[in-house]
């Protein structure tokens, strides 16, 4: 078995979500947040058979789309000391970031 960990865009995570359960997908859906643009994001949490990681994964691709965010850049300083004000920065993000680990053990108790 594994465990795939796919953190998305919050935009993409009903669909995926809705999409994961039509086709029988068993997943858990967690509340996150990137490191860097410290925006919300979520995280699924998805177990399943070694056979099946490939359609989970084609499922992520199709729903998940690469996006552009501004953030705004922390304020730098010139040559001649003189500050320059925060500005916006363009950053792509997503479609997904995925890793797929081995299980060692699963169990329903
Ligand atoms: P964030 O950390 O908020 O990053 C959002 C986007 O900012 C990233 O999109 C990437 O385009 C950019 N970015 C991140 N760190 C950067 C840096 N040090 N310098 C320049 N640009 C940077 P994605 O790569 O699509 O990542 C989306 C979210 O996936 C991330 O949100 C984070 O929550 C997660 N993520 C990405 N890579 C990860 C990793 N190696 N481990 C754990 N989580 C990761």
């Amino acid at each position: 078995m594994k465990l795939i960990i796919a953190i998305v865009q919050d935009e993409d995570s009903k669909k995926l979500n809705e999409t994961f359960t039509k086709n029988g997908v068993r997943s858990t859906r967690l509340a996150s947040t990137g490191g860097f643009m410290r925006a919300g994001n979520s995280t699924f949490i998805v177990g399943t058979e070694n056979n099946k990681v490939d359609t989970v994964i084609d499922i992520i691709e199709e729903v998940c789309k690469t996006r552009v965010q501004s953030i705004m850049a922390p304020p730098t300083y010139d040559f001649n000391f003189e500050m320059n004000l925060n500005y916006p920065v363009d950053v792509e993000v997503g479609g997904a970031t995925v890793f797929v680990l081995d299980i060692e053990q699963f169990k329903k108790i």
